[in-house]
């Protein structure tokens, strides 16, 4: 048999080239597919040694509880807040996510919103498809350059962003409240409220979770103020998304770019209706290159630790 070495349960449908090595090397279980958990649970549960899941698809506690002998669950993804890292901790099960190789790509979606949600790239061609052109001409956008890019979490993607944005030849400047990244020139605000209104855009790429959950609320977007943009590549967690439809609607806010929500994939219906919003199904890491580099990483994961019980890049909780 192909499937030697082991038994995997697979949490949803994953990349194609990942799902096919799994298939070839594993004994795959479906999550998705399997109608009774509880009745699957009791014949194989106890053959479960890794789970494999994405950032989006999680983990939930209810579950795995009934995989007795599960130790490490590798994810597709960089955030890894929808997996209960304290309950894991206490089974002493082992998480891998996949950092860095999405850094650039994320960073270039990031861009892309800034770009489509100033210029009005996307509003622009709804225009065109309307056949509006015919009428009247479009309305002007706005530059990226010499304006601030206030970033909110600035790790890896951040200071990628923030390299992208100086190309761009803005400012760059970053929340961080424990104080300054001695490395790094870009000019820091302490308090949240402060950089949204020193910012043009505020870019938010911070983990998502309980310890960001609602930061953007209706304060922070009053003080970005009304020429400026809320762009999120980050969770939907992190806005109160009721907030923002309200700051929207008030004109607070001169626009929003989004490539994350609260409810994925339901989208609150208003922002549907909003010119000034531009609105993506979580593609943020979503390129051949770097979605086949984190579907390496996943394998990568799973192969050190059947073999040596030692992930590649652990979670560390
Ligand atoms: C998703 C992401 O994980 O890395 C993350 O945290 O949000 C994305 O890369 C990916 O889309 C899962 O399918």
């Amino acid at each position: 048999m192909s499937n030697s070495r082991g038994d995997v349960l697979i949490w949803g449908p994953m990349h194609g080239a990942l799902m096919k090595a799994l298939e070839d090397n594993f004994s795959v279980h479906r999550r998705w597919e399997i109608s009774d958990f509880s009745s699957w649970a009791v014949a194989y549960g106890a053959s479960i040694q890794v789970v494999v899941t994405s950032g989006v698809y999680g983990a939930d506690n209810a579950t795995l509880d009934l995989l007795p002998n599960l130790q490490a669950i590798t994810s597709f993804g960089v955030g890894y807040d929808a997996v209960d890292t304290a309950y894991l901790a206490r089974r002493g099960i082992q998480l891998s996510n996949t950092p860095q190789v999405l850094n650039h790509s994320v960073a270039e979606t990031a861009l892309a919103l800034m770009l489509d949600v100033s210029r009005r790239i996307s509003e622009a061609e709804r225009f065109v498809r309307a056949g509006k052109w015919q009428q009247g001409k479009f309305p002007l956008g706005r530059d990226l350059r010499g304006k601030t890019c206030g970033i909110v979490g600035l790790g890896q993607i951040g200071k990628a962003i923030a390299k992208l944005a100086s190309a761009f030849e803005m400012k760059v400047a970053y929340y961080r409240p424990s104080g300054p990244y001695a490395d790094v020139a870009y000019a820091h605000y302490p308090d949240l409220r402060a950089l949204a209104g020193a910012a043009d855009y505020l870019v938010l790429v911070v983990p998502g979770g309980d310890e960001t959950r609602h930061l953007i609320d209706r304060d922070v977007l009053r003080a970005l103020g009304a020429q400026s943009f809320l762009i999120n590549v980050a969770r939907g967690s992190v806005v109160d998304e009721g907030a923002l439809i309200a700051a929207l609607r008030e004109g607070e806010i001169a626009g929003a770019a989004l490539d994350v929500f609260d409810d994925e994939p339901n989208v609150p219906a208003e922002l549907l209706t909003m010119d000034n919003v531009v609105l993506l199904p979580h593609i943020g890491s979503g390129t051949q290159e770097t979605r086949q580099a984190m579907a390496d990483l996943v394998y990568d994961n799973l192969l050190s630790f059947i073999d040596n019980g030692v992930l590649v890049t652990p979670v560390v909780i």
